[in-house]
């Protein structure tokens, strides 16, 4: 018998968007109940976990707090490759409705899996996500997420239905039709990755069609990779586009663990679902709010695989301030970058996000751009190919060593560190229909 965490809120009704607005006693209440609850099927159903709980002499009646999730096993990428595919699946198959996966950088990918009512849960939280940025029914939506094992795609789908959006699943690629399609069909928001939107602006420039007097695009919500705020402004002002943050993990569902609202300032977890802790990188224990560390989440409702203190990796903090919406769910500020992400030059740690900051510290127009690392003589080099736009082409030869100097000086503020610039002819730097990739590491292959 799987145990119902969907309806369990007594009889009380709350319509999607108002389970944003629960006072606060009661989500806390809501989510221990939801806590016990996910513990005690996932230490039934799921061996390792099960293990983890008996090696710490743990049982799931020792959870009487929300408290007390701290002194749970975690869980980490590498358990879900370890049970690949099903190991940490708590349902039998049959009862799974849906699988995603997701493609790992290396050997097999990650499995994800999906109740009927993990399905309707999904399609609740993206349309939480959806109402808060604005969007309703009369709205025409292009969805450039990857439809496929990816969860942008079908994730987003589902919740755009939802709220009676006309959706259109016309995927990633094929950067002309899309602007073609956004015309033509007159489409009002958008989805997808922020690089990608990036790209489809220049596209559109190149094709003579200008967003702000051709289409009518207004809103887009974008994610599934890390951006910055220079970036939002970049697509904002470039696009005439309201640019929204949302936030997800395969592992945990895939899209709609958080999302920004109006006033674009930080994610607002959707807390009913997911619990969210942030614990420093090397000790693993909480941090006061505002400091940041790694985000942490046990996922409250989930039934096909329901996963304890995941360590996503992603480095964010809880926002302190209450959110102008009167939202109640807290709030994480974005995320900029992965503890993964972070490449170590000559012993000084450095995020792409720091060099995309500087790179748009000295140009407001956002290049593309590339890090390469390589080796020389035993020591790291660090290159960066910025791709010259439109706004920075000039004939002046001095100019154009001058922003060299420019990008470099700016990069050396923020990391400290030198980096050799290239500026690279327009189109060179290979673009991704996806998630941007932003960092080529050759450092095993120089000396
Ligand atoms: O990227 C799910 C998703 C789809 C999210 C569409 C948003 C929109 P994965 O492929 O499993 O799932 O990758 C998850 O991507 O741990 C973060 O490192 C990163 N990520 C996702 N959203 C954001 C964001 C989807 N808004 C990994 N900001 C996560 C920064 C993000 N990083």
């Amino acid at each position: 018998m799987i145990p119902h965490l969907w309806n369990d809120l007594e009889g009380t009704f709350f319509p999607e968007s108002a389970l944003d607005y629960m006072p606060e006693s009661r989500l806390r209440e809501v989510q221990l109940q939801r806590l016990k609850a996910v513990t005690a099927l996932t230490y039934e159903k799921v061996k390792l976990f099960r293990e983890r709980m008996d090696a710490k002499g743990l049982k799931p009646a020792d959870v009487t707090t929300l408290a007390d999730v701290s002194k749970l096993p975690f869980m980490v990428k590498t358990d879900l490759r370890d049970t690949y595919p099903y190991g940490l699946f708590a349902v039998p198959m049959s009862d799974v409705v849906r699988l995603h996966a997701s493609s790992g950088t290396t050997g097999k990918p990650i499995v994800v899996g999906y109740t009927a009512q993990d399905m309707e849960v999904w399609k609740q939280v993206i349309m939480r996500t959806l109402y808060a940025a604005g969007y309703s029914r009369g709205d025409i939506v292009q969805n450039m997420y990857g439809y496929g094992l990816f969860t942008g795609g079908l994730g987003l789908h589902g919740g755009l239905e939802g709220i009676g959006a006309t959706v259109i699943p016309i995927s990633g690629g094929n950067s002309e039709r899309q602007i073609m399609v956004m015309k033509d069909f007159g489409v009002t928001a958008i989805c997808g990755t922020p690089s990608y939107f990036i790209h489809l602006i220049e596209t559109a420039q190149k094709m003579g069609i200008d967003f702000r007097r051709d289409l009518k695009v207004k809103r887009g919500v974008f994610g599934a990779e890390p951006w910055t705020d220079e970036m939002r402004k970049y697509i904002e002002s470039a696009s005439g586009v309201k640019a929204f943050d949302i936030y997800g993990l395969s592992e945990i569902i895939g899209p709609g663990v958080g999302a920004e609202c109006e006033c674009q300032d930080g994610l607002h977890i959707f807390e009913d679902h997911f619990l969210a802790e942030i614990v420093d990188t090397k000790t693993l224990e909480p941090v006061p709010d505002g400091t940041e560390g790694e985000l942490v989440i046990t996922t409250l409702s989930k039934q096909a695989m329901p996963v304890i203190r995941y360590r996503t990796r992603d480095i964010t903090a809880f926002e302190t301030s209450r959110c102008g919406c009167g939202r109640t769910c807290r709030r994480i500020r974005r995320i900029s970058r992965r503890s993964d992400d972070m490449f170590i030059i000559r012993g000084v740690n450095v995020f792409p996000s720091q060099i995309e900051t500087a790179l748009l510290k000295t140009e407001s127009s956002l290049p593309h751009y590339l890090i390469v690392l390589t080796r020389k003589g035993g020591l790291d080099q660090m290159e960066v190919r910025v791709e010259i736009t439109g706004e920075m082409l000039t004939d002046n030869v001095g100019a154009m060593e001058q922003l060299q100097k420019r990008f470099g000086k700016s990069i050396e503020q923020i990391t400290g560190l030198h980096a050799a610039i290239t500026l690279a002819q327009p189109g060179t730097i290979p673009r991704s229909e996806g998630k941007a990739k932003r960092l080529l590491d050759q450092r095993n292959l120089t000396n």
